[in-house]
């Protein structure tokens, strides 16, 4: 993820005009939080021009290291500190920590949203930020930079939800320095609850009408909060995401990122950011500016109408610890009437980090699978075989993803669509092909084709207009005709039909790419199913299908499928 957000990251270094424009205009002058919400003018009635609230745009020192979010270099002879605390958080903590917790920074909006208009009624927001054993300085910055660039009435309350941390600045000291900020409220949990049930914790509290969900190592640029909000206001099936920015793991330089990006997701299930194409861009003629239709988001910050959330169900409950949540509550969205989207003109920066830098309270990897496994079986339907076909070992490990059944209700109820409906309307360009081959099996050597003959096996002619010649191979690996699949049966390399059952005991076949990476047996077909590796045969005397030790070169253990639509 983190190379991922790094090569979207466009260097401000160069772009100085910027800054100059900034640092040019007399203090105070850009923010115009004088402009009260309540001022009307003819044109539009009851909205205003986003305020650029920036408590920080005159910065107590603007020769602070950090400054305008500029890089920073770690001093000469403090390269040793600075590396011995990396692990603190996986990132840059010595400069995190050197660079004031109130630092400017650029304005990177692009052109226009400054002058957008937003209603004088948005709703108000309980910011919901969770961690564990966050870096002080990361934690205060982000709280800062809420405060500092938000409206305040539209701020209900911040609260901080910690999620049974470990370290003890954590506790007494950081109530203390955030006792003088009447809005913050401190949640201190009393087990690991991990960021999906910590997060549920907050909503539970919060009094906003909306639920602001940010990572605790952020920075909120100016003008973020209303068009979240007005966004929310507008429908409140409307789940808005800020643009998130990168704030540089080693110089904590604060980086803006290339336009006209969503979030997706490969199989299996993972998230990452794809650009629009340039031709869909001059075709729809998009704007900068346009508000982007997402089929998922990274997760980590959004808004959401606090009562929606709620008849959503929130987040799966049974999701443990980090990962999956953002696909959960994505589908969930998109299938049941709402909408995500990314506001151009919203821009939070985020400290990407390569690995996390707190303990998971089991396996990482597995916490993760599993949470995946359980979005997969909720909300994928049939092509929850894509995501097993790609995480394969899941399959064999008969993974244990706990009870599905308040969930399955749970989307009942809400009357969800499917997720093919999910991929037609809203992630259209995902290659989402059902099986990896379907058609006639072709023997190479003699021309002949795989057949059911009532329910038995036979080898035949081929004919392309033979319904009884057709097989799917599937992505879980099996060769299946409606519900019956080619099997092993008995000893002696004997072959049959049998009712196909997904799971590690069905009789599954490898074929192509994954055959290709045992042997050079890439157009065979070989059993797994046996302990001794064996191909699928055609006997050439008596033409009749049999299991036989595989054999490279031989062409009657080769086959292909009329179609092919994965590797
Ligand atoms: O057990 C935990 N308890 C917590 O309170 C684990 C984590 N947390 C806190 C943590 O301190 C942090 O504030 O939860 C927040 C998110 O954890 P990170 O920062 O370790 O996650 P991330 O930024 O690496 O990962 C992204 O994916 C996660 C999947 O579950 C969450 O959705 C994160 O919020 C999400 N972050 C973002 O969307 C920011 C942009 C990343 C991208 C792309
Ligand atoms: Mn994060």
């Amino acid at each position: 993820m983190d190379a991922n957000a790094v090569s979207r990251a466009v260097a401000l270094g160069g772009r100085s005009w910027r800054l100059g424009a900034m640092q040019g205009t007399a203090p105070g002058a850009r923010a115009t939080g004088r402009d009260g919400p309540k001022r009307v003018d003819s044109h539009s009635l009851g909205m205003h021009k986003v305020l650029s609230v920036d408590a920080t745009l005159a910065p107590r020192d603007p020769q602070a290291p950090g400054q305008f979010g500029h890089p920073v270099a770690v001093p000469d002879g403090k390269q040793e500190e600075a590396k011995s605390r990396w692990k603190e958080g996986n990132f840059n903590v010595y400069l995190s920590d050197l660079i004031p917790i109130d630092r400017a920074i650029m304005d990177t909006r692009p052109a226009g949203c400054s002058e957008q208009r937003v209603h004088d009624d948005l709703p108000t927001t309980t910011i919901i930020m969770c961690f564990v054993d966050e870096v002080w300085s990361a934690l205060l910055r982000s709280v800062h930079s809420v405060l500092s660039r938000s409206p305040p009435h539209l701020i209900e309350e911040v609260i901080l939800v910690d999620d049974f941390s470990t370290k003890e600045y954590l506790k007494e000291k950081l109530d203390k320095y955030m006792s003088r900020f009447p809005k913050v409220k401190i949640l201190h949990l009393k087990e690991r609850h991990g960021l999906i049930r910590a997060r549920l914790a907050g909503a539970e509290v919060a009094k906003g009408t909306v639920l602001t969900f940010l990572d605790s190592h952020v920075e909120c640029n100016v003008g973020w909060l209303e068009p979240l909000l007005e966004r929310v206001r507008l429908s409140r099936a409307k789940v808005a995401c800020p643009v998130i920015e990168v704030i540089s793991d080693k110089d904590m330089s604060y980086m803006t990122v290339d336009s006209f990006q969503r979030g997706v997701f490969t199989w299996p299930m993972n998230f990452g950011w794809r650009q629009i194409p340039q031709e869909v861009v001059e075709k729809n003629q998009m704007k900068e500016t346009d508000i982007i239709r997402c089929p998922v988001m990274a997760g980590g910050l959004f808004a959401i109408d606090k009562k929606y959330f709620f008849e959503l169900g929130t987040y799966d409950p049974g999701l443990d610890v980090w990962g999956g949540e953002n696909m959960e509550l994505s589908f969930k969205v998109w299938m049941c009437g709402g909408e995500i989207e990314i506001v151009p003109c919203s821009r939070v920066g985020h400290i990407f980090r390569n690995d996390n830098p707190y303990s998971f309270p089991k396996d990482r990897v597995r916490t993760v699978e599993r949470n995946l496994a359980r979005v997969a079986e909720v909300w994928l339907d049939e092509y929850k075989e894509l995501f097993y076909g790609h995480a394969y070992h899941l399959v064999l490990k008969q993974l244990d993803v706990g009870d599905l059944t308040q969930q399955i209700q749970l989307r009942k109820k809400l009357q969800c669509r499917s997720f093919r409906w999910y991929l037609e309307n809203v992630y259209p360009d995902l290659e989402a092909p059902l099986v990896k081959a379907s058609g006639l099996l072709v023997n190479a050597a003699s021309a002949g084709c795989m057949a059911v003959e009532n329910t038995t096996l036979a080898f035949e002619e081929c004919d392309v207009n033979n319904k009884h010649q057709e097989f799917n191979y599937t992505w879980l690996r099996l060769i299946q005709h409606g519900e019956l699949c080619l099997a092993p049966s008995g000893g002696a390399g004997a072959l049959g039909l049998r009712r196909c059952r997904a799971g590690s005991h069905s009789p599954t076949w490898l074929h192509r790419s994954l055959a290709a990476s045992r042997t050079e047996l890439t157009d065979h077909i070989v059993s797994e199913h046996l302990q001794q590796p064996a191909c699928l045969e055609v006997d050439p005397s008596h033409k009749a299908l049999r299991l036989n030790a595989c054999d490279s070169a031989n062409p009657y253990q080769k086959w292909h499928f009329g179609n092919y639509y994965a590797d």
